[in-house]
């Protein structure tokens, strides 16, 4: 795959994006968002993969949104550029994303983040929504994500003060997995992304599903949802092979089928 701001690889079953304005601390154009999208269906359509992991290149995940890029907009023009639709699609993703995060991930890279599944972060990082501090307010799903994660007054807390939020925070409030020394940060990523890898594909995205919906929908909702996923799991060669594998006392060995 040819990008211009990302970098994509194949490391067995696991997809690699990686985030390359450097430079720039990985601050996101709307071509780096769109070529994000084409990575994550690339991907999606890969039968070979069966995880995706985020990551960014050089001392930052990401700095936000390209102020340059969006300094001069109006309202009327972001609103027929529907930029967010790119953004939507990612929220849309069935397989698991795991963001291995570190340096600042702030804005509109901290609103990318949280679309991920999970998270692990480098001992160090900083999280922020600095929007306030531009005259704007977060616009990629920062008020509803991080709300429904930590709850309206945290939220409003970190949102309208702008204060960096460290990542001993991110996981007492539950934003964040696991916090990692930055050296062995993409190797601990790579071993959950492998674990999670090694299970049958088509629960993990079956289980995705579901466990979004509970974020959306009422319990009842949301377990009638969940039993449809259940039952049509046992469809599946997966399920056969895993229960079988457990009556044989041996290992499963998962198809995604
Ligand atoms: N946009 C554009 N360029 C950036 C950004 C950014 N968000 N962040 C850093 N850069 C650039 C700087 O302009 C600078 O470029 P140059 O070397 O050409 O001058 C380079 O990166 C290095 O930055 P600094 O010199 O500022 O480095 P420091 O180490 O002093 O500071 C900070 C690092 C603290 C990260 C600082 O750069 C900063 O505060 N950046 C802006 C952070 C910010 O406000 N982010 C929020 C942006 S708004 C947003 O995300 C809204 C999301 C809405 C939806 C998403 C739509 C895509």
């Amino acid at each position: 795959m040819d990008f211009e701001f990302i970098i994509t690889s194949k490391q067995e079953a696991i997809g690699i994006v990686e985030l390359n304005r450097p430079k720039q601390y990985n601050a996101l154009n709307r071509k780096m968002v769109r070529e994000i999208v084409e990575a994550f269906e690339q991907f999606e359509r890969d039968e070979e993969v069966r995880v995706i992991v985020l990551q960014g290149r050089g001392n930052a995940f990401s700095a936000g949104a390209d102020i340059d890029e969006m300094a001069f907009d109006d309202t009327i023009k972001l609103e027929l550029l529907n930029q967010f639709a790119d953004w939507d699609k990612i929220a849309l993703m069935k397989k698991p994303i795991i963001g291995a995060v570190q340096g600042y991930v702030f804005g509109g890279g901290f609103e990318l983040a949280l679309s991920c599944d999970m998270l692990i972060a480098a001992e160090g990082t900083e999280f922020c929504f600095p929007e306030v501090n531009l005259g704007v307010m977060p616009g990629a799903g920062g008020t509803q994500r991080l709300t429904k994660l930590v709850g309206r007054t945290k939220a409003l807390e970190w949102i309208w003060t702008a204060n960096r939020i460290t990542a001993n925070a991110a996981l007492q409030h539950g934003v964040i997995n696991q916090i990692v020394q930055k050296e062995i940060l993409i190797e601990e990523t790579m071993k959950i992304a492998t674990q999670i890898s090694n299970q049958p594909p088509l629960a993990i995205r079956l289980i995705k599903e579901s466990v979004n919906k509970a974020v959306d929908y009422s319990l009842y909702e949301g377990m009638q949802f969940e039993r449809k996923n259940f039952y049509v799991l046992f469809s599946s060669e997966d399920q056969k092979e895993g229960m079988q594998a457990f009556v044989e006392k041996r290992k499963p060995q998962f198809k995604g089928r």
